[in-house]
């Protein structure tokens, strides 16, 4: 792995933030062949593919080819690069770093009304599978919801998905709003519960009941490091991933969320992150729906044989 660049940018200082882990562990688990890594960024460089004026916060450049490495490193096959907000609606360094992945990336872009449909046949070429509607008030000035269903209407017969990233605490308001939405919804970060109120809460048995409810939805079994109020390893944080991929082991995704954006309270060591994945899946077939099945299924549905 190479040193993360020089902390720089306007906005929010990137200064605030922790640059991504320079040194990760090789995870004890052994990962199987083909696995995805379902939810990762790339940042930049900057000064090919300048962040989006409007963002809230300037993340440290995180180039293509370190999300490889450390991709080879962690033992996975493929990733799935997911627009983060500091790029705003210019998808260019994501679909740059899935054209130079061979094969090995697909996309999740962030677009606008005004997007046209030759627009979005080049997305599908370059590798995009989907669009995110982004709901947290600290990474989004606003959220247009009439705006996100009339996209979302644009896409269904394209065979894409909608990934949402919003906090537990909005579901209720956003329910009706997300039951509205076509095709196949992915909830970003476990729905982003409290942790410290448990998996009894409310809020989360909620959440845990709209997915049974509602065969579209599934869930990233993603960011301990994000959630967590207890730190390294996550232990608050296992019953909530536990309950997901046991509860709905056919819709689940994982993925490390490298760089890692906004994460002032640690920096995880990405190999410590797989190792989660042991505590959250653990048997060999939870891990194969996990980390292959799934994830193939919503973005290489042309390699699965059915
Ligand atoms: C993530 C989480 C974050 C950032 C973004 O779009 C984004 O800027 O997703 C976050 O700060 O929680 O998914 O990596």
């Amino acid at each position: 792995m190479t040193q993360p660049a020089k902390v720089s940018g306007e906005g929010i200082s990137a200064a605030a933030y922790l640059p991504y882990h320079s040194a990760p562990s090789v995870p004890s688990f052994d990962v199987p062949k083909g696995a995805v890594d379902a939810h990762c960024h790339v940042f930049g460089p900057s000064a090919r593919f300048p962040f989006a004026p409007e963002r809230k916060y300037t993340p440290i450049d995180a180039a293509a080819e370190t999300l490889f490495t450390l991709r080879d490193h962690l033992g996975f096959s493929r990733n799935v690069i997911v627009q983060a907000t500091c790029h705003g609606r210019d998808n260019s360094a994501m679909l740059d770093a899935i054209a130079r992945s061979g094969g090995a990336a697909r996309g999740v872009a962030v677009v606008g009304e005004e997007i046209t449909e030759a627009e979005l046949d080049a997305l599908h070429a370059g590798g995009v599978r989907g669009v995110r509607f982004n709901f947290l008030k600290r990474l989004v000035g606003n959220a247009p919801k009439d705006a996100y269903q009339r996209i979302a209407a644009r896409l269904a017969d394209r065979g894409w998905h909608i990934v949402v990233y919003f906090e537990m605490a909005e579901l209720d308001d956003l329910r009706p709003f997300l039951l509205s939405l076509p095709g196949t919804i992915v909830v970003d970060h476990m729905g982003r519960p409290e942790v410290p109120e448990g998996i009894d809460s409310p809020a989360f048995q909620g959440f845990l009941r709209l997915l049974e409810d509602n065969e579209q939805f599934w869930v990233k079994a993603t960011c301990p490091e994000r959630l967590t109020q207890a730190g390294p390893p996550y232990d608050d944080v296992i019953p909530f991933g536990r309950a997901l991929v046991a509860g709905f082991p056919d819709r689940v995704l994982w993925g490390t969320d490298w760089p890692h954006p906004n994460m002032r309270s640690h920096m995880p060591d990405d190999g410590a992150l797989v190792d989660v994945i042991l505590r959250i899946a653990p048997t060999e077939v939870l891990q194969r729906k996990l980390l292959i099945d799934n994830p193939m299924r919503l973005y290489w549905p042309e390699e699965v044989t059915p």
